[in-house]
């Protein structure tokens, strides 16, 4: 499979315009909100493997991914949320339908799923690293902090490292396809990493064993992204 990154949709270059035409040869955006093209998964099916699975993957991206891209785009159609970018939009989450909330969570936390894993060997950077370690103490600490978050999280939802706007980086989770850029949410900031702990996510490899599921996380994590994302927050 071709690879081709997502657009940067957090920090300072989400609203910035001109970003959708150039990384996407289609015809002008649907919205502000939503690019008119499904984007490509950064990677193999098979990439991830033996952590995450071909066939989890494919469904994951091909049916589940692409539900929430659909059922978005068709949610805020002809509606002035629109003419929002995302960043907006989940702002102002609280006014929306539930359609938009479920599904632009959906269509937007998969893509920083996606990109915050890949098959290459990375490590934090030293900035990134520095914070983990003064926020949480060690990295260790950090990791069974967030681990923690996604095995507890009742039911359907997300895990985040998030930076809030204190500068602060912290863990949280969320139920459902909320995710922390939500007003919403109570603990909000921009979006580090996040793992999907919906039991479609792991249940055709892991069947009930999330714990192992989230263990195993750590083996694809693209550093690189998480990197990226704390330097442009
Ligand atoms: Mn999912």
């Amino acid at each position: 499979m071709k690879r081709r990154n997502f657009i940067a949709l957090v920090g300072t270059s989400l609203a910035a315009a001109p970003v959708w035409a150039n990384v996407y040869n289609s015809s002008k955006p649907a919205s502000k909100a939503i690019d008119s093209v499904f984007p490509e998964l950064p990677y193999a099916y098979n990439a991830l493997e033996p952590t995450i699975d071909a066939k989890t993957m494919e469904i994951h991206y091909s049916k589940h991914h692409k539900a929430y891209y659909t059922n978005f785009l068709a949610a805020i159609k002809d509606t002035p949320a629109a003419e929002l970018d995302l960043k907006s939009l989940f702002a102002g989450i609280s006014k929306l339908p539930a359609a938009v909330r479920n599904n632009g969570g959906g269509y937007y936390n998969h893509m920083l799923f996606w990109e915050n894993m890949g098959p290459e060997k990375t490590t934090p950077s030293a900035a990134l690293q520095s914070a983990i370690e003064k926020n949480f103490g060690s990295m260790d600490k950090f990791k069974t902090e967030f681990a923690d978050a996604a095995k507890k999280q009742f039911g359907s939802g997300w895990a985040w490292l998030v930076a809030g706007k204190d500068g602060q980086l912290f863990v949280s989770a969320t139920p459902n396809q909320d995710n922390p850029l939500m007003d919403v949410v109570e603990k909000k900031g921009t979006p580090l990493l996040c793992i999907d702990v919906w039991e479609h996510a792991y249940y055709l490899n892991y069947q009930n064993r999330r714990a192992e599921y989230v263990d195993n996380f750590w083996k694809v994590v693209n550093w690189n992204t998480v990197n990226e994302r704390y330097k442009n927050r």
